[in-house]
């Protein structure tokens, strides 16, 4: 039998903590032979909330699932963890400028990634979900300077999927047919989601459609502001679609992306494709062994090239802004 891994959850009550955990107990996460333990962090007006979770997991009767611990301190939360889900976070609340939604979330990812420097297991891997969540991810990098750095990530499979599925829909192509497409820059309205590299059924995407005014007014703003649909129909901002691309991210991350396939990662760029070193960016990556490197030497065009620069200095805005307040 295998070692239980260690899964720190924080926001665990809230609503995308409630659509995750199950998964996470039910193998989805690591794979359906992998014992788990998981740790649900939370503030204290959600300590309550987060123990009826754990008395509905305990419910499950999972096999898998070797433990529940309940916490509000982050340095027991993240002790030996192997990974962290970082999805309690700081909404914007109306009349909320960046900074002060910037400086309420370094209140909250700056501890917890010192705690996860003092306490982590060695092999932590990092997902901040919370927004906004590639800046989320750098101040809690930041904060853990004996941690690798490339163990800090930020999701944008929400955003993969998403796009994924539209272009399915648009041509009639089975998710499961498409292949390479990538997520470019912040996890916000500013994302460029690329079609030129990916392919359907084996043929180039961007030929299959040779539509660039559907690309640009349709589809582009369709996955970038999908988010704010949801909300307007639910009543409520996506949580299962979150959820589930958070095991995604982190299944890919830890068991490997498909030959001739890749997915997109927020990761901390080592200057690839002209976005500055060091800022939490997404890009095309491949997944091995539990690492993953970015996919070299593809040929970014005007129209792409323009996108991900937009989305990037965006990215850099929030980098200086957070910086100016000393949370990195
Ligand atoms: P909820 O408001 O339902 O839940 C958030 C939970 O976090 C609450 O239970 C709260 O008590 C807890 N929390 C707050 N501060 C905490 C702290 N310091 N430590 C531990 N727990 C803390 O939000 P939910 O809908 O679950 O969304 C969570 C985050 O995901 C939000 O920031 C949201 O913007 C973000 N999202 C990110 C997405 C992405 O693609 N990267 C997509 C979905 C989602 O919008």
């Amino acid at each position: 039998t295998r070692t239980p891994v260690n899964v720190t959850v924080t926001g665990a009550a809230g609503q995308i903590g409630y659509a995750l955990l199950f998964r996470i107990a039910s193998g989805h996460l690591l794979g359906a032979d992998v014992p788990v333990r998981l740790r649900l962090l939370e503030i204290p007006q959600g300590l309550k909330a987060a123990e009826g979770t754990a008395m509905e997991l305990d419910d499950c009767a999972f096999p898998l699932l070797q433990g529940i611990e309940i916490t509000d301190d982050p340095n027991v939360g993240f002790d030996g963890a192997n990974v962290a889900l970082l999805v309690g976070a700081r909404p914007r609340t109306k009349g909320m400028e960046r900074g002060d939604l910037l400086e309420a979330n370094g209140g909250i990812f700056k501890p917890q990634g010192k705690a996860i420097n003092d306490h982590a297991a060695d092999d932590i891997k990092v997902l901040v979900v919370g927004n906004p969540a590639n800046t989320n991810a750098l101040i809690a990098q930041a904060a853990a300077p004996d941690v690798p750095a490339e163990r800090f990530t930020a999701m944008t499979r929400l955003d993969h999927n998403r796009a994924l599925s539209q272009l399915a829909k648009k041509t009639g192509a089975q998710v499961s047919d498409i292949k390479k497409l990538t997520i470019w820059g912040n996890h916000s309205a500013t994302q460029y989601p690329d079609i030129f590299h990916a392919e359907i059924a084996g043929k180039n995407a961007a030929e299959v459609i040779a539509d660039e005014q559907w690309l640009a007014d349709d589809f582009i703003p369709t996955v970038a502001k999908r988010g704010a649909a949801i909300i307007e129909a639910r009543g409520a901002s996506s949580a299962a679609s979150a959820a589930n691309a958070a095991i995604d991210h982190v299944h890919t991350w830890v068991n490997g992306t498909a030959e001739g396939n890749w997915t997109s990662m927020g990761i901390p760029s080592d200057g690839s494709y002209g976005v500055p070193e060091g800022l939490i960016s997404s890009f095309p990556v491949t997944t091995k062994n539990g690492t993953y490197e970015i996919v070299q030497g593809l040929d970014i065009n005007e129209f792409s090239r323009a996108r991900i620069d937009a989305s990037v200095q965006e990215l850099a805005e929030e980098r200086d802004a957070v910086r100016a307040l000393g949370l990195i």
